[in-house]
């Protein structure tokens, strides 16, 4: 407000903390002090020229029956000032906590519409969802004048799953609850969830919910339920599938650990792919391509082989632009485990990639052979020296084992004379 404005107080005098300040149009501005007193504060400039603003006309009311707030319980949520009984919950960092009707635990007073704005946090390093558990409810419905029992004709709360910016439509809810039974617990879609309760002309006991912010991977598989970024991918339920480290393809958090563990049935194996891998090192030195742990010690991405007997054997520890390759789980494994750990500073878009549950292949793999007991031998690439092919439709990868044994004693000389196969080590 450049010019002439209306400051309204929340208190005996200009001292207090401001609920507003207003110039311009103002339709419908209806305001309530949190406690006795309300101070408004009109100020105006000399006119520098002709307007035809006419001023205000406000009406005020004292009243015993305006929502008390003591349901909005100071640990959990903050009365919005100047509302009538409108809160806002602010996520301390995956905390919880308990959203009540009006005058709970007592029965709500009729024609009472109170907002609940419940955001979780959205930052670079933290993304939150809320989950919303109702422990008591009942918002008795009115007289039905049709049959369509599905709708709330008294009173009701309204649920929007993506938030509401003041801007939106109120009549674009995700859920309007009313009756007697237990609603389902809801998650919302992004940061934020918003609730308006509607109290009608009905009186009713209310609602009780538990509040949960919850941390947003943004990733595809079974969660773990105690919220760490721990996920399962079986192959009873799905044979194929994407995975990607956290808010991919946004940058990933800092300090992060993340394990994604993929269980294979017996006789299958699975295989892992990645489409993309951009995993922060600036310590590493990527010319000669970065794996390792002594190359990989900020961020690294590292793979396990699992076995049935629940020990594992480590293939390699990967960072920078240096993807693993296709990986597959050998005969005679359960699956393969990929973890993601992420240090304090500096972050990157991090890795997408792909599992593929299949029958398992024989020792030898799609080709390859035995060798043993011989002086010499050659070993090439399928129809070498013509260009090898690809997987066969539908299938994840094509691998060959060669295993050389020689006799007690000797050792072996392996001579590569001609090596040309896709990929640079340390290319994207
Ligand atoms: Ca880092």
């Amino acid at each position: 407000c450049p010019f002439d404005y209306v400051r309204v107080f929340d208190g005996p005098d200009n001292t207090s903390a401001v609920i507003g300040t207003y110039c311009g149009q103002q339709r419908n501005l209806v305001l309530y002090s949190s406690e006795h007193y309300l101070f408004i504060h009109f100020s105006t400039l000399q006119r520098t020229a002709n307007t035809q603003n006419r001023g205000f006309k406000g009406i005020f009311e004292f009243s015993e029956s305006f929502v008390k707030l003591d349901f909005i319980r100071e640990n959990d949520g903050m009365h919005i000032r100047g509302s009538e009984c409108d809160q806002k919950i602010l996520s301390k960092k995956e905390s919880t906590g308990f959203v009540y009707s009006p005058n709970y635990p007592f029965p709500y007073i009729p024609k009472v519409v109170c907002r609940y704005f419940v955001y979780g946090m959205q930052d670079a390093q933290n993304l939150e969802r809320v989950k919303l558990e109702f422990s008591i409810f009942e918002i008795p419905k009115g007289e039905h004048k049709d049959k369509s029992e599905s709708n709330c004709t008294d009173g009701y709360l309204k649920v929007y799953l993506k938030g509401q910016e003041v801007a939106d439509a109120y009549d674009k809810f995700d859920h309007e609850l009313c009756g007697g039974e237990l609603p389902h617990a809801v998650i919302s879609d992004g940061p934020r969830l918003v609730m308006v309760f509607s109290s009608g002309e009905l009186q009713g006991r209310g609602f009780k919910a538990k509040y949960t912010f919850e941390t947003e991977y943004k990733i595809p598989g079974t969660a773990a339920p105690d919220g760490t970024c721990s996920f399962t991918y079986r192959s009873t339920s799905r044979k194929k599938g994407e995975f990607n480290s956290p808010r991919y393809p946004s940058n990933y958090p800092s300090e992060t650990n993340c394990s994604y563990v993929f269980l294979a049935t017996p006789n299958e194996q699975v295989t892992i792919v990645f489409d993309h891998f951009k995993v922060k090192a600036d310590g590493a030195n990527t010319t000669g391509g970065a794996y390792g742990a002594s190359v990989c010690f900020e961020d690294w991405l590292e793979m396990y082989v699992l076995y049935r007997d629940g020990t594992d054997r480590f293939l390699g520890r990967y960072c920078s632009l240096t993807a693993p390759g296709p990986v597959e789980s050998p005969r005679g494994a359960v699956g393969i485990r990929v973890v993601l750990h992420t240090d304090l500073e500096n972050v990157a878009s991090g890795f997408k990639a792909r599992y593929i549950f299949e029958t398992a292949k024989s020792v030898f793999g799609d080709c390859g052979g035995n060798f043993s007991g011989e002086d010499s031998g050659i070993v090439t690439s399928p129809n070498f020296p013509a260009n090898y092919d690809g997987p066969g439709k539908g299938l994840a990868s094509r691998a060959c084992n060669w295993y050389i044994t020689a006799r007690i004693g000797y050792k072996i000389l392996l001579n590569f004379d001609f090596f040309a196969i896709e990929g640079e080590p340390a290319s994207e």
